[in-house]
């Protein structure tokens, strides 16, 4: 099938080994048959993750601005912008990105710096207030429970329920973005929910996957690509965050113990064409 062409730039770090951040969007986004151009805003050997050493990480801050400067001196454009892991340096360098792009192309902010509650090593809350100042731009803020919290100063609930998750994603949408996807809550038993919630009219809805054990690195930014990817593809919200949530939860179930580190979605890929 002919896909129109879609063109999107994916604005997150390169973790050389690691199955996340821009090793994910990369074949996700052409699985969905969409042109995925990148830009590393750092270089790490690996994720940060405990199944790793300490990562060797080589912040690329210094040349985006050239980068930038060349793509646009030559006129390139984009369908979409998609933020994800940026590291803290590259924060300042994201909000230009957004605010070039913001009236011509879809902007989906995964405002990557936190799960379990905590920030991830190196994040803080100015980051957190920097991000959240960047969110009024988004077509689509895609949080997961800790960030929703962090962008919002908050502590983060050990429990909570779908009333919660449903005022949360309330007090989210007054950031700006024009919808928000709060991604991999605990809120149905037994089920990994997502919350889909329209600014504009106030409509919500939840959606449900079979809750797997175990935990698994580079789901959110999975399940990031293929949204987007669909969305170029012309799915609705719901209809793409349907198949990005199943394609994630295949990925999750072919992941052997083996492999600790990321999950095996390669096999997967051909749900999203
Ligand atoms: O999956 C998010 C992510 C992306 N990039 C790096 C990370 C993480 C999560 O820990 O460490 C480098």
């Amino acid at each position: 099938m002919v896909t129109g062409g879609k063109r999107v730039l994916s604005l997150q770090d390169l973790s050389c080994v690691g199955q996340c951040s821009l090793t994910a969007a990369l074949p996700v986004l052409s699985a969905c048959g969409v042109e995925c151009c990148v830009l590393p805003t750092a270089i790490l050997s690996t994720h940060t993750g405990p199944e790793f050493d300490p990562p060797v990480v080589h912040p690329l801050t210094d040349v985006l601005p050239a980068v930038w400067e060349s793509w646009m001196g030559q006129g390139f454009t984009f369908d979409a912008l998609a933020l994800g892991y940026l590291g803290a340096g590259a924060i300042d360098f994201a909000a230009r990105a957004v605010d070039d792009l913001r009236d011509s192309a879809f902007i989906l902010i995964d405002p990557a710096m936190g799960d379990n509650g905590r920030f991830y090593s190196g994040f803080g809350p100015d980051y957190a207030a920097r991000m959240a100042s960047l969110c009024s731009q988004a077509d689509i803020l895609l949080p997961n429970l800790t960030e929703g919290c962090l962008l919002l100063g908050e502590p983060t609930p050990e429990r909570y329920d779908g009333d919660f998750c449903l005022r949360l994603a309330r007090r989210l949408g007054e950031l700006g973005p024009k919808a928000v996807v709060l991604t991999g809550l605990d809120c149905v038993p037994g089920q990994a929910t997502n919350l889909i919630y329209h600014a504009g009219n106030g409509c919500a809805v939840f959606q449900g996957q079979p809750r797997l054990p175990g935990r698994f690195h580079g789901t959110g930014d999975l399940f990031a690509a293929a949204l987007l990817g669909r969305l170029m593809r012309g799915d609705t919200l719901e209809q793409a965050a349907e198949t990005a949530g199943a394609f994630v939860a295949a990925a999750i179930r072919r992941t052997g113990p083996e492999h600790p580190y990321g999950v095996q979605f390669e096999g997967c890929l051909g749900m999203l064409g």
